[in-house]
């Protein structure tokens, strides 16, 4: 039976009246520290109030970072962008024996961490693509000759779905996969393969790649072996809001459980090169600073938000900086995926440029290390 709206005996006041979403309310919870829902979240897409969205997030990342944007000095190496999955929008990728195709050779790899660690990164950051032939223990050699020739940086490295294929290919358990890494010097891992992790989507996009839910799975089992993460979101493609709000949700969830993330990465994909190229714009500059404040509302539960400046371009990541992103990466050095798929930014920005770029936003540029750890402010 029907219940009705409301008890005629009820006091007026206390009269259920049907929710309405508007922007005072969710405004409302966000300034009491209470969650918003995935409606809500919704709503905010679907709203052009681009600045008041923007305030609410700048306010929740001011509660959990003052005034202090991180950033860190990196360097990415990717040993090898021979792929046997060639997901639709990554123009990286090759197939072995493919014109562009290459793999690093380790003493190649170690030269890369050497200078990196000479020009005073604290951080490699190693992704690459899923090689027909290359055998797991190439990948654990490559963390120990690293840990050999440069031994104070911190090693992130290997997405969600290299750990996948290295324990398909080993033989060996995931869990057995990052024991041996952990042993060889894994420190914590990226935040890519997450693409959107909602399947019709990624059926759309990388229908090879391994599930969202494994992807979510093979995080839960990282951070129950000790390694942080981070996670990424790559949009802007055949997505709409509400995959965006169901992929952080998953994140969000997963949050609750292991507390293993560190940072959200919205990811803006670049279409140039890649099979989705079509008829896909780039994301414009209102999207790109909605998704990263909204990011910032919704993920009560992860610290940091990160601009990545490769693919959002320095002007849009500076800005962001009002808009609740309190990290801007690292210096990065010889990026390739966005490169690939026709990024406009820089390969690599000076500490000097990060410093400025920061001041000029009006907040206090912070060095740290791959976990969080503060080491200079500026
Ligand atoms: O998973 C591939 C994305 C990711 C394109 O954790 C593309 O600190 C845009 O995850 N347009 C790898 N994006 C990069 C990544 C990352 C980057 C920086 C910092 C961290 C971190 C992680 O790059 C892939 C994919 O989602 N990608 N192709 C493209 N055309
Ligand atoms: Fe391979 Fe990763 Fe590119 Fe997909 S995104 S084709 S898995 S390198």
């Amino acid at each position: 039976m029907d219940q009705p709206a409301f008890h005629l005996h009820s006091p007026p006041v206390f009269r259920r009246i049907p929710f309405m979403t508007n922007f005072e309310s969710i405004s409302a919870k966000v300034r009491a520290r209470q969650r918003i829902t995935t409606d809500e979240a919704l709503f905010l897409f679907r709203s052009s109030d681009l600045l008041d969205i923007g305030e609410l997030a700048a306010l929740a990342n001011e509660r959990k970072n003052g005034n202090n944007v991180f950033f860190n000095v990196n360097r990415h190496i990717n040993p090898t962008n021979v792929c046997v999955n060639r997901c639709a929008f990554c123009a990286f990728s090759r197939t072995a024996g493919e014109d562009g195709a290459y793999t690093l050779a380790l003493d190649e790899i170690c030269q890369r961490a050497r200078d990196a660690e000479g020009e005073g990164a604290t951080e490699v950051h190693i992704v690459g693509g899923l090689h027909p032939d290359l055998p797991f223990e190439f990948y654990e050699e490559a963390l120990q000759a690293i840990r050999h020739t440069a031994p104070k940086l911190h090693i992130k490295a290997f997405t969600a779905v290299e750990i996948e294929y290295f324990s398909r290919i080993s033989g060996l358990s995931v869990e057995k996969v990052f024991e041996r890494l952990i042993g060889a010097g894994l420190g914590s891992m990226p935040g890519g393969g997450a693409e959107i992790l909602v399947e019709e989507v990624r059926q759309k996009i990388c229908p090879e790649k391994i599930s969202g839910a494994r992807w979510l799975e093979i995080i839960r089992l990282a951070h129950l072996s000790g390694l942080k993460s981070n996670a990424s979101m790559l949009y802007g493609h055949v997505e709409e809001a509400a995959d965006r709000v169901a992929h952080m949700e998953m994140l969000r969830d997963l949050q609750d459980e292991t507390g293993g993330f560190q940072a959200f990465i919205p990811l803006a994909f670049q279409p140039e090169n890649s099979d989705l190229k079509l008829d896909i714009k780039e994301t414009s500059g209102v999207d790109d600073l909605k998704t990263l404040a909204i990011a910032r509302i919704f993920l009560d539960n992860f610290n940091h938000i990160k601009a990545y400046w490769i693919m959002l371009g320095e002007k849009i990541a500076q800005v962001s900086l009002a808009f609740g992103v309190n990290d801007l990466d690292g210096t990065v050095v010889e990026e390739k995926i966005g490169h690939e798929a026709g990024a406009s930014s820089p390969q690599s920005l000076t500490i000097e440029d990060i410093i400025r770029l920061i001041r000029k936003a009006g907040k206090v540029p912070v060095e740290r290390d791959t976990l969080y750890h503060p080491i200079r402010s500026y």
